[in-house]
């Protein structure tokens, strides 16, 4: 992509409204635009990275056995009346009359909605166990909508929902999530620890919330040191029992603030860590809550009806460029973990009326494209200065910097902009190190 055709309205100066790094970064690095409070629109690089981010949670979830549907966000009232939910939501859900008086939703979740979609076609426990997914919009009308995408009224979230005929088969699909999550927020260049949580509004007692450390992050988080020395990317074998991998990453004590006992914590303070954090995702058991009131029921191996045992598995998508802004950025800008980037590389023509540089950068410029590399190519006609401080913000992982002084020499300067690190290539050398 030329940067001279591409959409992206960067700011020199910080926006007042913006309090923390991420929500600052997303804005001056022309990625989102609020259209009201907590509503934003993702312009073409914010839209870039969510969707790379969106990919790697829906290969894991694919990966885990879950399957991606797609419901829609508006919903009919009649169905949270049936779980009992339509008045305990309060003020934080959308509600919205139809034309004909009916009364509609737009969906902070969808418990109801998919156990509707089960219960009418699944009968037996032979279809078991299924888990299905989307990722959709939701609408929670927060209170206080704030950070930017990090708390927002409408936000992008994946949500799975797990049915399994008994507590024990509901509990290894809760299993299989716990572990995807490990392995997503890990590809994401993310450390997140598994926390005990409350449940609030989806109920049951079994859950865990997924935190990311930040000195922004809302909640206060408690855990033992431990945590480092566990890996996160932990291979799957089909059917295989995860009970061991999970017991290991939940026997570790950490929790957050809603929950921590500073007088009865087991850890000793040596060994306790406390940070602030962000949850980035929340997986919930919750047995026959929603199946029983809606009937969900399956017939089990000897003829008897029971409601399925279900639990629901939330990311919050939006709310992960957020994230990772924070846990990755200095006092320049971004700095993207490759894997989420909007491009790889970077490159920069520092002096676009010499003719033999821009001949030079055109070059470089297919090149890398011809080598399936996505790049960003400034050739504007912005001072050399200007444009290192560009790249800086926007946080490519490589940078690529083409001057007549270098090509006198037959070399550019390939940045990284995690390490700070420089090197000098022949323009090909580049070209390969990049595509290695
Ligand atoms: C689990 C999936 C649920 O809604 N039902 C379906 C369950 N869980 S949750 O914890 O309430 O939300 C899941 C994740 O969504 C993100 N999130 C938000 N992101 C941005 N702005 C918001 N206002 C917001 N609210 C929730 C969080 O990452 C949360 O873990």
């Amino acid at each position: 992509m030329r940067l001279s055709r591409y959409f992206l309205p960067t700011l020199k100066e910080n926006p007042a409204e913006a309090q923390i790094a991420s929500h600052r970064l997303m804005l001056r690095a022309g990625m989102i635009r609020q259209g009201a409070a907590g509503i934003y629109s993702w312009l073409p690089m914010g839209l870039k990275v969510l969707k790379n981010i969106e990919q790697i949670v829906r290969e894991e979830q694919d990966a885990a056995g879950a399957q991606e549907l797609l419901m829609p966000t508006i919903q009919s009232a009649d169905l949270w009346v049936e779980s009992g939910r339509y008045d305990d939501y309060g003020k934080e859900m959308l509600r919205i009359e139809d034309r004909h008086g009916r009364q509609m939703l737009y969906g902070p979740t969808n418990e109801e909605l998919i156990t509707d979609i089960f219960r009418k076609e699944v009968r037996s426990y032979r279809d078991l166990p299924k888990n299905l997914y989307h990722i959709q919009w939701k609408f929670r009308d927060e209170i206080r909508p704030r950070f930017g995408v990090m708390r927002g009224r409408e936000f992008l979230m994946k949500d799975a929902y797990s049915f399994d005929l008994t507590a024990e088969a509901g509990k290894a699909s809760y299993n299989a999530m716990f572990v995807a999550y490990l392995r997503t927020f890990a590809r994401l260049g993310l450390k997140a620890i598994p926390m005990r949580a409350d449940t609030g509004p989806i109920g049951g007692d079994l859950s865990h919330e997924f935190i990311v450390l930040a000195d922004t992050g809302e909640s206060e988080v408690f855990f033992d040191k431990a945590f480092d020395a566990l890996d996160p990317m932990i291979e799957v074998d089909e059917g295989a029992d995860l009970q061991p991998i999970v017991d290991a990453w939940t026997s570790h004590y950490a929790a957050t603030d809603e929950i921590h006992d500073a007088e009865n914590c087991p850890v000793d303070s040596a060994e306790l860590i406390t940070g602030r954090g962000i949850e980035v995702g929340h997986i919930f058991f919750f047995g026959d809550k929603y199946s029983k009131p809606m009937n969900a029921v399956v017939q089990g191996p000897e003829g008897e009806t029971t409601p399925v045992q279900m639990g629901s598995y939330g990311v919050g998508v939006s709310r992960l460029v957020g994230a990772i802004i924070e846990a990755c950025h200095d006092e320049n800008g971004i700095v993207w973990p490759e894997s989420v980037a909007p491009f790889k590389v970077g490159l920069l023509n520092l002096r676009t009326k010499d003719d033999e540089c821009t001949a030079a950068c055109d070059k470089m410029y297919a090149d890398l494209k011809a080598a399936g590399i996505d790049v960003l190519y400034d050739d504007t006609n912005d001072g050399a200065g200007a444009k290192f401080a560009n790249m800086d913000l926007i946080g490519l992982p490589w940078q690529l910097a083409v001057g007549p002084r270098g090509l006198k020499n037959g070399v550019v300067e390939l940045k990284n902009r995690k390490t700070g690190e420089r090197v000098e290539l022949a323009p090909e050398e580049a070209v390969a190190k990049l595509s290695a």
